[in-house]
Order: C-alpha cells, then sequence, then structure tokens
C-alpha cells in the first residue's frame, strides 16, 4: 500500500490521468488531492468525476472549490438568472470568473440539474485540512498554508480562508516535528527552491503545485513512503 499526494489538477484530465498511470496507482494505494481540481484547464469536471470515482481518495479544499460552493445557487440557475439575483451575486460571480472559472461553468451547463447537485456534494466534503502519518513521520496537508500562523494554534482554529487562500513562507520551518504539505503556491515562484517547477521540499515544507495548467508546468505526486516524485510529463 502507497500513500500519494497529488498537487492542484486545475481541470488537466490528461495529466491527471497520465500522472496515476505513472504511479501505477491502485485500489490498495491512497491517494490525497491538494485542492483546486477546478477551474482554468479545459476539463475540471471531468477531472472530479474521476476522483468521485474512486473509494481509495481523500480530497482538500482549494480556493478554488470555495469559489465555486460560494456560487452554488448561480450553478444550479443557469440558463435562468434573474437580474436581481445577478446585482445581489454578482461579487462572488465576478471573483470566480476573474479565476479560471469558464470552463467549470462551460462543464456544468451541459449536465442535468441532479448531476451538478452530485458533484456540489461531493466537493462540500473536501477536507479543510488531512493530519497524517507514514513511516513514523507527521504531515499536515492544506491547500493554502496558515494565515496568521502561530506554534500553540490548534489547526482547528484556522479558518478556511487562512487554510486556503494563504500561502506560507517557505523559507521558514513551522514545526520541528511536522511537514507542512501544501499546494497553491506553483513551485515555479518559491524563491528557496533550486529547482523551479519540481516539487519543493526543504524547511519541513513540501510544495507540490508545479503549475499544471501552465504551458511548461506539470502535474505532480509524490509517495510517502518512498519519497519518489512523478510528474505528468
Ligand atoms: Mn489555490
Amino acid at each position: 500500500m502507497s500513500t500519494y499526494v497529488v498537487g492542484d489538477i486545475h481541470g488537466e484530465f490528461n495529466q491527471l490521468l497520465e500522472l496515476l498511470n505513472t504511479m501505477d496507482f491502485s485500489s490498495k494505494d491512497w491517494l490525497y488531492v491538494m485542492g483546486d481540481v477546478v477551474d482554468k484547464g479545459e476539463y475540471p469536471i471531468k477531472s472530479l468525476q474521476l476522483l468521485m470515482g474512486l473509494p481509495n481518495c481523500t480530497c482538500l479544499m482549494g480556493n478554488h472549490e470555495l469559489m465555486m460552493l460560494k456560487n452554488r445557487e448561480m450553478i444550479n440557475n443557469l440558463g435562468n438568472l434573474s437580474k436581481k439575483f445577478i446585482e445581489n451575486n454578482c461579487l462572488n460571480i465576478l471573483d470566480w470568473l476573474n479565476n479560471g472559472a469558464e470552463s467549470t461553468l462551460c462543464e456544468l451547463s451541459e449536465l442535468s440539474l441532479d448531476e451538478r447537485n452530485k458533484i456540489l456534494d461531493y466537493v462540500e466534503k473536501f477536507k479543510p485540512y488531512v493530519e497524517l502519518s507514514v513511516n513514523g513521520v507527521d504531515y499536515l496537508l492544506v491547500h493554502g498554508g496558515l494565515g496568521n500562523f502561530s506554534v500553540e494554534k490548534p489547526i482547528a482554529d484556522y479558518s478556511l480562508e487562512e487554510l486556503v487562500w494563504d500561502r506560507p513562507d517557505y523559507s521558514k520551518e513551522y514545526f520541528s516535528n511536522k511537514i507542512l504539505v501544501t499546494g497553491h503556491t506553483p513551485t515555479q515562484r518559491i524563491k528557496e527552491n533550486t529547482l523551479p517547477g519540481y516539487i519543493f521540499m526543504g524547511n519541513n515544507h513540501i510544495a507540490l503545485d508545479c503549475g499544471a495548467f501552465s504551458p511548461k508546468g506539470k502535474l505532480a505526486g509524490i509517495c510517502l513512503e518512498t519519497m519518489e516524485e512523478f510528474y505528468s510529463r
């Protein structure tokens, strides 16, 4: 049994297939997905549907899923929105559209209301954080970071926004006895990273978002038993 953690998918369904194939992922393994499955790339809903079909998969909430859920009512009413509804909700709608919602909305608009609700119910269950231990090493998985961090602050006291929108300082060790695993910040943008675009490990951090959506980016995964790295391309 292997424990795999995968970075931000952002609609890159084909890279997700390639990565799972490269990892030789099977029903005996467990998959953790760092969040931001939706938006930007062409097939966010197809990617979600693939994950929904895996009983051995836990997804973390990303800021893009949070924006999607804030627009749940709009998604349920695609095609017949009143002017008043748009006026009342335009900030949430604009915020999401400015962050690459177009592909998610296009795929959703082709589904029945029932199918849309199944997908949104699934996304609502995405975890704000995951704590796990592999080979005696403790890991804390959060999509973004630990906003307003303090060592004494229990993980349950962080707001969803602090976990999915904020970014960690990768030059800083947050915990001496625990590794902080994050997505959200492309490793191309981590200045401590000597291999931009590949998984960053250092200062008790593992950063997994290798920018799958950008032309030179990749979808990345890591096996926590072996620390072997996997890439979609
Ligand atoms: Mn993100």
